[in-house]
């Protein structure tokens, strides 16, 4: 492949890009497309323009997020169905490089005059470590008006879209010192001795969340287990359980490099918690016949094949990802926290632990813990070594530059 910049290779740039984002629930849809859109126009120059249809879940993320108005460098629009510029744009109004993000519909009247702009058109859909991401990126679905659209995955490896991670990322990571953590955790009031061992807690609902902090608590390490506002209310007033402020978007990587030990939810979320080079647990979005258990599985398979934890710590990750993810319709005999469906690993990995058996959270989480140190070392050498690939946000400027008409 010709690795010369676009301009080098002749291509004319695309400059104006539109990103609508439709937020189903939760945070991540807006997580993902607020940090997709300022990366965009800080390390690529792009005028951006977000769509979004839910501003008060962005506010939650961004301070003084309003539609409208400009803000770290993107164009923040309500995405409403009357407004005249989505109803009948005329064809000039229309961006170069149009985003659909987290294969949402586009507006009518918007759908319509790309037809005669004919902008690069893509469909940004969810990450998966599947083995099928590879095959579906890029490809393209030719519209009878002539218009195509190009499906772009998000990934694990050189032949997906990537995850998304901003350029001072792992630099940012590195000047976390000692001062800067404490400094941080003062901020939202966690004052604590520097050596108390610290996770944080973002999960859903049905996470067995009171069951994991008792199985913190009957450890004798003193954990403590920071819990934001509007996460697992049933923790409340846990003796392991800390009360913090849900922090800005920005403050969020410093809240997982607080901590030893990070449990995470649905994708955004999640790819931060891989970036901090902390051990962590991730709560897949859950989804009917549980469609989102491969999704784990897979992920802890890809994972432990390029972090290369060792057996035993791999096993100790596999093993509490299966019972932090059980359903709760556990089988007769099982516990209300234990694994419903174990998760398969590498099978080039001697298991140390019996998963063909339900594990408990508690005994899962003991493995985990046993595992930390292993987990820390691989975590670090996972996301040295994924730096060094092309992130998300180039990724996709490099494929709509390509793609242009
Ligand atoms: O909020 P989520 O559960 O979002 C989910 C998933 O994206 C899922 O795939 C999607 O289908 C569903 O919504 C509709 O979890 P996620 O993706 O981790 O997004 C959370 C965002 O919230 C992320 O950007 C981090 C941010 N966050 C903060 O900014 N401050 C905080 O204190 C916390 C706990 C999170």
């Amino acid at each position: 492949m010709d690795e010369r910049p676009a301009a080098a290779r002749g291509h004319r740039r695309p400059v104006r890009w539109d990103l609508f984002c439709r937020v189903v629930d939760n945070y991540g849809d807006a997580g993902f497309c607020w940090r997709l859109a300022r990366q965009l126009a800080h390390e690529h120059g792009l005028q951006v323009r977000l769509w979004i249809d839910d501003l008060t879940t962005l506010r939650a993320l961004q301070s003084g997020a309003s539609a409208g108005s400009s803000c770290d460098g993107v164009r923040i629009e309500a995405w409403i169905d009357d407004d005249p510029r989505l109803v009948a744009p005329a064809p000039d109004e229309i961006a170069d490089v149009v985003v659909g993000a987290l294969a949402c519909t586009l507006p009518d009247g918007y759908r319509a005059a790309m037809a005669v702009r004919r902008p690069v058109w893509i469909d940004l859909e969810y990450l998966s470590a599947e083995g099928w991401v590879p095959s579906h990126h890029g490809l393209p679905s030719p519209k009878p008006d002539g218009l195509v659209e190009y499906f772009f995955f998000p990934g694990f490896d050189a032949a997906t879209g990537g995850l998304l991670r901003e350029a001072d990322l792992l630099a940012r990571h590195d000047a976390f010192d000692a001062s800067a953590r404490a400094a941080f955790l003062a901020s939202i009031g966690v004052a604590l001795p520097a050596d108390t061992p610290l996770a944080s807690l973002f999960c859903y609902a049905d996470a067995p969340a009171v069951a994991l902090l008792d199985a913190f608590a009957a450890r004798d390490e003193g954990w403590r287990v920071l819990v934001p506002a509007g996460v697992a209310p049933a923790t409340a007033g846990h003796p392991v359980a800390l009360a913090v402020p849900f922090v800005p978007q920005a403050d969020y990587d410093r809240l997982l490099w607080s901590c030893s030990l990070n449990f995470v939810r649905g994708e955004e979320s999640f790819v931060r918690a891989l970036w901090s080079q902390r051990p962590m647990v991730w709560q897949a979005y859950r989804q009917a016949e549980d469609a989102h258990l491969p999704k784990v599985r897979a992920f802890v398979d890809r994972w432990c094949a390029s972090a290369l934890p060792g057996p035993a710590a791999a096993a100790a990750l596999a093993g509490i990802e299966a019972a932090w993810n059980a359903t709760a319709e556990a089988p007769p005999g099982a516990g209300p926290a234990s694994c419903a469906s174990p998760l398969s690993l590498p099978l080039s990995l001697p298991l140390s632990l019996p998963l063909s058996l339900p594990l408990s959270l508690p005994t899962a989480l003991d493995a985990l813990i046993e595992a930390l140190p292993a987990l820390r070392v691989a975590a670090t050498r996972w996301a040295r070594a994924q730096a060094a690939h092309p992130d998300l946000a180039a990724r996709l400027v490099r494929f709509a530059t390509d793609k242009l008409y």
